[in-house]
């Protein structure tokens, strides 16, 4: 076989790794690309932004362990910082691809459109916000570059960044034979240590319970931990940003653990039982809702990405992987009856001309939701709400839960959709946010693809407003359900009622082959539960 050309290698190398689609905005910089991309195996998915490309490359990423988007220099590469930057700070695997000037172009040091300082600053910026990045402006290496930063993306869960000069394309490459796998090893003694001391803990303990997080669900470990849980029989919680990691309608399920502003029953049993295993968790301000969460460091077992902390020991070097394997081949099983699921409480009949309240939505949605469809949640109170969302086994629940930016369930959930196309979409997404990236919906409409959007309009910013409230937290009133008329079909309806809403969500979920948006009024006011406990607390810090 003849030697590939750069491009030809770099998309047969993102195939192999599981991309079939690419995300993005084309622009003369990387239009060479674009029609590499088009003759080859890989789709393109045009979007309306680069940053709503990147948020949709993220949740692929989150669904299929990696995605990827192509952008153009300047213009374009910079507009997907933020979202790149929540990628990396909740690790998901996304490759930037961007076009720049050509290595010729660059030589004279020509004031080229879309520049904005030395050719290095883009580089230099997403060195920062990525865990491997390569200039390809040699062939000889820029085979070895793009292995190289795949296996890091592979390693670390974390975005890299390929720039790709425009007149490289066709350079030949230099393929060298694949490096053996590069899966990280435990080191066996430690790991059988770490074993041994958990299980003489686990025998002691009279209450164990689990606390699972996202490294589960980014290590793909799900299946392992419920094998975990049924064979040791011990309950267990998520927290927020792991949410979904178990299947949420199992006995076994404690729901959400988020210290005091997580729900007090969840709270209970984590901080109550004699023996704690954090598995896969990240210590964070979400997590333990706002470092309130009271876990004490004796009776903690922490296995994280590469360590186990038991108590005060410190085993390095043992993999999260190995570690869950071990445990569920060894645990010896404690007496416990689980029936095999748990029925949630039917909501009440639908109260003509009732005003729709946040609490009403959640039951609503939880008598509908089924293993086929996955949550996609934006910030704002519906992500408060959520916490009392109880998704099936071996859905997705997808948020930007701890970096929380605005704007990403949408077209995260474009993502999602292209990903897992059996997985039918629930997005959950506030007025405010809608604003910014609702008009994605037009890609969806464009595909023909059905996910069902509940707009929390609550009319403004209202976790702001719990917070401070100010004419800042005004927005303009938009009529959400009519945003079909602007971007291509979709069916919108709106309720204020209990009853019309029930009306709207049973259309909606009947309707296949577009999407449908329901614009939920609420009253002034009306708040989850967890949102008011997250808000009094942020408020005396904002107020001093
Ligand atoms: C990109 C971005 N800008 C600003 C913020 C700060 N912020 C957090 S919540 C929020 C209000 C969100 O409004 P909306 O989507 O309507 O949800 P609500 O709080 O009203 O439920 C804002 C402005 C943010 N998290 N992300
Ligand atoms: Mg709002």
């Amino acid at each position: 076989m003849s030697a590939p050309t750069v491009a030809e290698y770099l998309i047969r190398q993102l195939q192999a790794a599981g991309v079939d689609h690419v995300f993005g905005v084309p622009g003369d910089y990387v239009l060479g690309f674009y029609r590499k991309l088009a003759d080859g195996p890989l789709h393109h998915i045009g979007t309306t932004r680069e940053d709503t490309a990147a948020f949709a490359a993220d949740g692929y990423a989150r669904c299929r362990g990696i995605g990827a988007l192509a952008v153009t220099y300047g213009v374009g590469a910079l507009n997907v910082v933020n979202a790149i930057a929540g990628a990396y700070a909740e690790s998901s695997p996304v490759v930037v691809i961007s076009g720049a000037p050509g290595i010729a172009e660059q030589r004279k040091d020509p004031q080229l459109h879309h520049r904005f300082g030395p050719f290095s600053f883009q580089r230099e910026i997403f060195e920062r916000i990525t865990c491997a990045v390569a200039v390809l402006d040699d062939p000889l290496t820029a085979c070895r570059d793009i292995d190289r930063c795949l296996q890091a993306l592979r390693r670390y869960s974390k975005p890299v960044y390929l720039e790709l000069p425009r007149d490289q394309l066709e350079a030949t490459g230099f393929p060298i034979p694949a490096a053996e796998a590069d899966r990280q090893e435990s080191d066996a003694g430690a790991l059988a240590e770490a074993v041994d001391e958990t299980l003489r803990r686990l025998d002691r303990a009279g209450a164990p319970v689990i606390l699972a997080g996202i490294e589960i669900h980014r290590r793909g470990l799900q299946d392992i931990l419920s094998q975990l849980v049924l064979n040791a029989c011990i309950p267990v919680a998520a927290t927020l940003t792991g949410k979904s990691v178990v299947g949420e309608r199992h006995a076994a399920y404690l729901g959400i653990y988020e210290g005091a502003m997580g729900p007090d029953s969840t709270r209970e049993r984590v901080e109550g039982a004699d023996l704690l295993l954090m598995l896969g968790a990240t210590v964070n301000d979400v997590d333990t809702g706002i470092f309130t969460a009271k876990l004490d460091p004796a009776r903690l077992i922490h296995a994280s990405q590469d360590q186990v902390n038991i108590g005060h020991h410190r085993f390095a070097d043992v993999q999260l992987r190995d570690f869950l394997a071990a445990l569920r081949d060894s645990v010896s099983r404690r007496a416990c009856a689980w029936p095999p699921a748990v029925a949630l409480p039917e909501p009440a009949p639908a109260g003509v001309g009732r005003p729709m309240t946040i609490r009403r939505l959640i039951a609503s949605l939880n008598a509908v939701l089924t293993p086929d469809m996955s949550v996609i949640c934006d910030v704002g109170d519906c992500l408060f709400a959520a916490l009392d969302l109880r998704v099936h086994e071996r859905t997705h629940f997808l948020a930007s839960a701890f970096y929380t930016s605005m704007g990403f369930a949408v077209p995260a959930a474009l993502g999602a959709q292209m990903a897992m196309p059996d997985l039918r979409p629930l997005i959950l997404v506030g007025d405010g946010a809608f604003q910014m990236t609702g008009t994605e919906l037009s890609t969806f409409s464009r595909l023909g693809l059905d996910p069902v959007v509940i707009v929390f309009n609550n009319h403004g910013y209202s976790t702001e407003r719990f917070i401070l409230e100010g004419p800042f937290n005004d927005i303009a009133e938009w009529r959400y359900e009519c945003i079909g008329e602007l971007t291509g079909p979709v069916n919108g309806y709106r309720a204020a009622t209990e009853d019309e809403f029930e009306r709207a969500l049973r259309d909606a979920l009947a309707t296949s082959g577009r999407p449908s948006l329901i614009n939920v009024h609420l009253q002034a006011g009306d708040a989850s539960a967890a949102m008011r406990r997250l808000a009094e607390h942020l408020g005396r810090k904002v107020h001093g």
